[in-house]
């Protein structure tokens, strides 16, 4: 039985649990808040982390890499090795250059907090040529990937949402906007894995907005 242990309202968190839902995986989840996270496990305190019966694992990613090779049915990447690169391509993309870039803006565009002008002027320039370069690499025929779901598709769920709307919200323009986001997230939105992240996601944001007010 494996645990997956972090917060619902974490986009980190509900990549992971995507992939273990769409696995039908047997897990289980054991609620963690930033700060409380077990360094053992997660030496920089970082939520998802992962309890297996050989270990635990840090790293989203490194963990939808375990969870395919151990659960290899349904596959969510291809067999061909290149076919498979090029889902991980997407994948790697929409983190570093994407999700890691626009979570500068978090703080101001979600949290009540703010941002320097001098920081939102490099995120601003950054998220329009990499939203641009996402635009070169990322299919959408219909999974973000190509024809399959996939491990590119448990990260695009959830990061790219908060990546349009960070945008939106400091800039008021969506750096994705030349991307069928809109349309793609809608048609995810019918599988049974997102429809349960997502309610749990709201759930756990009413309860983690409630916690950041005391
Ligand atoms: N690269 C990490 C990123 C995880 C991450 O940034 N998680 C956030 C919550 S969404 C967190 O734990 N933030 C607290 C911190 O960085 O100290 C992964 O893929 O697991």
């Amino acid at each position: 039985m494996l645990t997956l242990c972090g917060f619902a309202a974490s986009n980190y968190y509900n990549k992971v649990k995507i992939a273990l839902l769409e696995k039908g995986a047997d897990f289980q989840e054991e609620l963690v808040w930033v700060g409380q996270a077990d360094l053992a496990a997660s030496p920089l305190g970082k939520i998802p982390y992962l309890k297996t019966a050989h270990g635990t694992l840090c790293e989203s990613t490194v963990m939808l890499e375990y969870i395919e090779a151990a659960h290899p049915i349904p596959a969510l990447l291809p067999a061909d090795p290149f076919a498979a690169a090029k889902v991980r391509e997407v994948l790697r993309f929409i983190e570093l250059h994407l999700e890691l870039v626009a979570r500068n803006l978090y703080a101001e565009a979600f949290f009540g907090g703010k941002v320097s002008d001098s920081v939102k002027e490099k995120v601003g320039e950054q998220l329009s040529k990499n939203g641009a370069a996402l635009a070169q690499l990322a299919r959408f025929a219909p999974f973000v990937a190509g024809d399959s779901f996939s491990l590119a598709d448990c990260a695009a769920i959830v990061h790219l949402p908060l990546v349009s709307s960070a945008s939106k919200i400091i800039y008021g323009k969506d750096c994705l906007g030349d991307l069928p986001v809109r349309d793609y997230l809608k048609q995810m939105g019918e599988r049974a894995s997102v429809q349960r992240v997502n309610t749990d996601r709201k759930a756990n944001t009413e309860l983690m907005m409630a916690r950041m007010k005391k």
